[in-house]
């Protein structure tokens, strides 16, 4: 669907010439694209894509069972918001700090909220402590919310104006929930009063951007079960962890993996502790995922 300057909407499809890039992006035009349209039949709004205009930027993934494939989850954004839970369901560490190296490859600043502390108990009240304190101490803003006691829904709200932003997460953590609450007028789907049932349902389906109150844009997302990465090496992944980045220059290898290499400067900080172990960890699973291709 392209929505167009004055607001109209039309039901677009693509122009055989851009299918070309089927073999490797699953869908050749992403929510966020701005295009060109020529109208096809006025009376029932469809209209022919003839044009893609050239992406400022945007966050691609690996599609599910077909990882050679990449899938664009959305173009032309200024800040992503990542949607975790401690509860109903749990987002792990694994996830976010994916979710952050594909942020952090594609130059899109991030912001971690963790959704519906009403139902948090001391144990994920310290789980969420540590993590902001870790997340923060990175360089990421963390913040906590309940949609459901209407709790740091505006502090939330303030960081959106002006500005274009993706919303991800696992399905059930209340994406769609927020910008009901920010859009009362959208009435999106959100799982009905039984809540998380733990099955792994996606009420959202398609990805989705709307206009703001004020100023500025929002796109919801359909859940993500895990964040597969793409166009990453090996070699660069460390970039992508702020705090490994801003120590590479150390390392006695200038093409160090920070796994055995001797005068690693990277492991020197894990040491002491001046790099979490936490994120270290992670680090280690991601670099282990990453398939080399043999171009
Ligand atoms: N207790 C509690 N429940 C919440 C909160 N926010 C959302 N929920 C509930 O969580 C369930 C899932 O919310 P959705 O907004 O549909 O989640 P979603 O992230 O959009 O899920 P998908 O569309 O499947 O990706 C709904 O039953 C919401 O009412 C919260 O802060 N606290
Ligand atoms: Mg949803
Ligand atoms: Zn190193």
């Amino acid at each position: 669907m392209v929505k167009t300057e004055n607001g109209q909407a039309f039901n677009a499809r693509i122009k055989g010439i851009f299918k070309i890039d089927e073999i490797t992006s699953t869908n050749p035009v992403a929510v966020g694209d701005e295009v060109e349209i020529e109208a096809e039949n006025e009376t029932e709004n469809t209209a022919i894509i003839t044009d893609i205009h050239e992406r400022k930027n945007y966050i691609a993934r690996t599609t599910p069972h077909r990882t050679w494939q990449r899938h664009i989850v959305a173009s032309n954004v200024d800040q992503s918001l990542l949607f975790a839970t401690l509860k109903e369901p749990r987002t792990s560490q694994g996830f976010i700090d994916r979710f952050l190296v594909a942020c952090e490859a594609y130059h899109v600043p991030a912001i971690i909220v963790f959704n519906k502390a009403d139902i948090y108990r001391k144990k994920e009240l310290q789980q969420f402590e540590d993590f902001k304190s870790m997340y923060e101490a990175i360089g990421y803003k963390v913040l906590l919310t309940s949609m459901k006691e209407n709790k740091g829904i505006d502090e939330l709200k303030n960081l959106l104006q002006n500005k274009t932003t993706l919303i991800s997460g696992h399905s059930g953590v209340g994406k769609s929930t927020f910008i009901n609450a920010i859009i009362p007028e959208l009435m999106l789907r959100t799982k009905d009063v039984s809540g998380w049932s733990g099955k792994g349902m996606h009420t959202t389906t398609f990805a989705e951007m709307f206009d703001l109150p004020l100023s500025g844009r929002i796109i919801d997302t359909p859940g993500l079960r895990e964040f597969g990465l793409t166009d990453i090496s090996k070699q660069e992944l460390s970039h992508y962890f702020p705090e490994m980045r801003e120590r590479l220059n150390n390392c006695q290898f200038n093409n160090c993996i920070h796994i055995n290499e001797p005068g690693c400067a990277v492991k020197k900080a894990v040491e002491e502790e001046e790099i979490f172990p936490e994120r270290y960890i992670s680090y280690c699973n991601i670099l282990e995922s990453i398939e080399e291709r043999n171009y």
